[in-house]
């Protein structure tokens, strides 16, 4: 009984850990799902690994797009707006893309999406730290 429980707790704890260490998001995008994680939760200052999968409206997965992702901050005092942009190469179980975040703070993150001649976005904010 005892034993059961140790096992139970550590599985409890091992998915708390597994689901804080990762930033995860699904998005909708003209009938595609788009699925974001971000290894660092909450994203930090330097580099973040995107890795973005994609659904077609069927469900079925999209290995064949075009993927790149913005990330901005919008002016501040002292500071002006800042742009970036990275492409997203298809790479193992998605596409893949460093964010290098400059500076603490809200980041606007936009990833495109264009496959069969049109183009959607999915757009999500995060929290650097
Ligand atoms: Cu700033």
């Amino acid at each position: 009984m005892k034993k059961v429980l140790i096992v139970v707790f550590a599985v409890l704890l091992m998915a708390g850990i597994a689901s804080a260490k990762e930033f995860e998001i699904d998005k909708k995008a003209g009938g595609y799902t788009i699925n974001i994680k971000i290894d660092n939760n909450p994203p930090i200052v330097g580099d973040n690994v995107i890795t973005i999968a994609i659904k077609d409206p069927s469900g079925k997965n999209v290995d064949d797009a075009k993927v790149t992702v913005d990330y901005t901050m919008p002016a501040m005092s002292g500071m002006p707006a800042m742009n970036y942009k990275a492409n997203a190469p298809k790479s193992g179980d998605g596409y893949k893309a460093t964010m290098t975040l400059s500076m603490a703070g809200s980041w606007n993150v936009s990833v495109k999406v264009a496959h069969n001649h049109k183009t959607v976005v999915a757009k999500v904010n995060v929290d650097a730290k």
